[in-house]
This record gives structure tokens, sequence and C-alpha cells, in this order.
């Protein structure tokens, strides 16, 4: 299944005015997304756990994936398929312990050796970027562009999300530098039609999987 994932979006309601995470959710999965991460830095565990399971529920609905960001506690409290660590969360092979051996883990990655060391440590798949520039996290990278990626994509035999300033007219470059799919933030939630955003990204990454990758 994450192999085959076409796009991930990923929640953050300070982009979508009036909307919460599972009102963004639901119109991204309508939209076409298989992969929904809910991100949230600053919520209570507490008040997250009803959205989290509400996004469950339309996750299975759609047959998409439903991950949690940070939280291992929060994505096992809402039977989520699994958890997405930071370099500066859970060490990955924690993560690996908390979520068992069926639960998916992605590691956010910034580099060769910590694609590496993610893959060595147990992840299902990894984040890399910024890809591109991006005003939504200070990641504290300049973008790693797509040579970087392609380079990660010979060196790790996992599947990748690209993320970081993915829009409409860069996501199928990312696909021909070897992303299994964009993770993105607001170039859909920040849109007036959050499933018609994601309905024009999914056709542009089913397009240029079609395609097949670039030179590598
Ligand atoms: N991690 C690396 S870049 C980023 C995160 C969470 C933000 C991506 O947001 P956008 O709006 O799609 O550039
Ligand atoms: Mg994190």
């Amino acid at each position: 299944m994450l192999e085959t994932v076409h796009l991930c979006v990923i929640t953050d309601p300070a982009l979508a005015p009036g909307r919460d995470h599972v009102a963004i959710a639901g119109a991204a999965l309508a939209g076409g997304a298989d992969m929904i991460q809910l991100r949230d830095k600053t919520g209570s565990v507490r008040d997250l756990l009803p959205q989290a399971r509400a996004i469950r529920a339309l996750c299975r609905a759609h047959g998409a994936l439903f991950i949690v960001n940070d939280r291992v506690d929060l994505a096992l409290a809402a039977d989520a398929d699994g958890a997405h660590v930071g370099q500066e969360d859970l060490p990955a092979s924690s993560a690996r312990r908390l979520l068992g051996p069926r639960r998916l883990l992605g590691v956010s990655t910034h580099g060769r050796a910590q694609a590496e060391a993610a893959s060595e440590a147990g992840a299902d798949y990894i984040g890399f970027g910024p890809l591109f520039a991006t005003g939504t996290k200070d990641t504290g990278y300049a973008p790693r562009g797509l040579d970087l990626l392609r380079e990660i994509r010979r060196a790790v035999p996992l599947p990748i999300l690209a993320i970081g300033g993915i829009t409409l007219g860069n996501a199928a470059a990312a696909i021909g530098a070897g992303a299994t799919a964009p993770a993105v933030i607001s170039a859909i939630v920040a849109a007036p039609d959050i499933a018609a955003a994601a309905a024009a990204f999914r056709e542009r990454v089913a397009a240029a999987k079609a395609r097949g990758r670039g030179p590598a």
C-alpha cells in the first residue's frame, strides 16, 4: 500500500480558517488523497484523540492510510496505521518498539545519512525535505533539491515522501526524481477548495508515475 501511495495530505488547521483536522482530512480524501497525516504541534492529546478517531474512520472508509505525526501514544490510542517521527522526536528504534511490527513508522530525514539510519532503525518509509523552499515550517535546512532526492532514492530501498514547498507545478519533478508521493500542506490545505486541490495533485502525480522516473 505504501509503495502505491499517490498523495499524502498533512492537516494543519492554522492554514484553513474555520476547518478542523477532520474537515481538512475529509475534503482531502474526497479529492483523492490516499494518505493523511494528522499534525498538530499545540493541541492537547485529550482534544486530539476524538479528531484522530474520526479521521481514522474516514480513512478506513476511503481505503487510505492514517498516520499521526510526533505522537506515538496518540497513534496507538486512535488505532492509526502508524506514526511519523522527526529527528527531534522519539528515536526511530524506540518508536518502532512502541508501535510494534504491524504499524507503519515514518521518519523525517534531511540527508543521506539520516535516511540510511532511518532505514536501519526499522522505518517503513521516510519523509525527505524540505525538497523546495517552504514558509510552512522553519526546518533550519536549505532546500534539499532534486539531486539529493535522486541520491537518496538510490541509497535507500524505502518509499520516500517528498515534503516542503511541493506545488502542482513541481510535484511531477519530485516523482521523476524518485519520490513515491508528495506530502503536501499549504498547496492543498490553504486552497479555497481542498478537495479540488487534492484531486489536481492526485492527477498530476498519477500522470508522472505513468511516465516513470527520469534518468537516475
Ligand atoms: N517538514 C519539512 S518541510 C515541512 C515539514 C512539515 C512543511 C511542508 O509544508 P508545505 O506547505 O507543503 O511546504
Ligand atoms: Mg516531529
